[in-house]
């Protein structure tokens, strides 16, 4: 009897956890529509284009960790265009998505369409680069890297290498795009570092683009114009790689005639490294996405997260690079 009764109560319990089982997924299946408070996660991306080797490695971890965390990922790419991603966010306010995260092509020019999302009560989370806002209540955090102690690295270790220099080091910079954080960022750190040496000298400084191809104009227009460039600093890795098309094309020797020092490390740049053409490399690690899905969640939940969550990098020689390469993800 009194087995019988409680094998009633499994088989009502069990029914009971099934109907519940088959409601909640119905309600998922109408799309995570964002505020239907169904326990799903959506959310809204805006990227900042395909640019840089770091940009696809940054998509594919973005994408790969929505994935996994559950988290239903509109994503929308920018093709380096502000109006791009405005207008991306906007449609993501309209779709009532849970959260909004986005990597601002430029830092300026963000106050009014962030302001409507404050208004519309939906949570923005900056991931890799910030903005110049200075009502930070727009956004809940900003997670990403130092650019300007990148920066900075790639200066110190320049100012180290040339500390018996007697005579002028010309040094020519290749930048990102014009008014992104990382350019801005990497000039100051960088500039800040090599005044410690008066004989380090900046000679041209020209926006690249982040690209490949920007890198390799840019640095044909350098090479046409200064007879003597001892020191290439570019602001990512591509720029650097196309440079090297450039230098070898002027007859000079990449990693010899020229001194190169770039920022990401992303894994072309480590073999151009590896392989003598690149001298020295500061990491930025693209590796955002997990961090950011865990953002979500807890600011989907109402909970307090930190305003900057920095990441964690390090520095490359010819030599660490040989020997990080072979385990390099990206
Ligand atoms: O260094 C560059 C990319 O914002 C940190 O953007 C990122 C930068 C990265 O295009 O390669």
């Amino acid at each position: 009897m009194r087995k019988m009764r409680t094998q009633r109560a499994i088989a009502v319990l069990a029914s009971v956890l099934l109907i519940g089982g088959v409601a909640a997924c119905g309600n998922s299946d109408t799309g995570g529509g964002g505020s239907k408070d169904d326990g799903k996660i959506t959310m809204g991306f805006s990227q900042v284009g395909a640019e840089s080797g770091w940009r696809t490695a940054n998509t594919t971890s973005i994408k790969e960790s929505a994935a996994a965390a559950g988290i239903e990922l509109k994503f929308d790419d920018a093709q380096q265009k502000q109006e791009n991603q405005i207008k991306a966010i906007r449609n993501y306010i309209q779709q009532k998505v849970d959260v909004i995260a986005f990597s601002p092509v430029v830092e300026s020019g963000w106050d009014t369409v962030l302001k409507e999302a404050k208004d519309a009560g939906i949570p923005v989370i900056l991931t890799d680069r910030s903005v110049d806002s200075a009502d930070k209540s727009l956004y809940k955090t900003f997670l990403g890297s130092d650019f300007v102690k990148e920066g900075k690295l790639a200066g110190e270790w320049l100012v180290e290498q040339k500390k018996g220099a007697t005579g002028p080091v010309n040094i020519v910079e290749l930048q990102g795009n014009t008014g992104a954080a990382p350019a801005n960022d990497r000039k100051k750190g960088f500039g800040e570092a090599i005044a410690a040496n008066p004989n380090l000298k900046i000679i041209a400084s020209q926006p690249g683009d982040f690209t490949r191809a920007g890198g390799k104009q840019v640095m044909e227009q350098f090479l046409k114009a200064n007879p003597k460039i001892d020191v290439l600093f570019a602001h990512n890795d591509d720029m650097g790689l196309g440079a090297l098309e450039a230098i070898t094309a002027a007859g000079k020797v990449p990693g010899k005639d020229i001194t190169i020092i770039t920022v990401d490390a992303v894994k072309d740049g480590m073999q151009a490294l590896a392989d003598g053409k690149f001298n020295f490399i500061a990491e930025c690690s693209p590796l955002l996405g997990p961090q950011l899905m865990d953002l979500a969640k807890k600011v989907k939940a109402g909970e307090t997260v930190p305003a900057r969550i920095e990441t964690e990098e390090t520095t490359f020689t010819q030599e660490q690079a040989k020997e990080a390469l072979p385990n390099r993800k990206y």
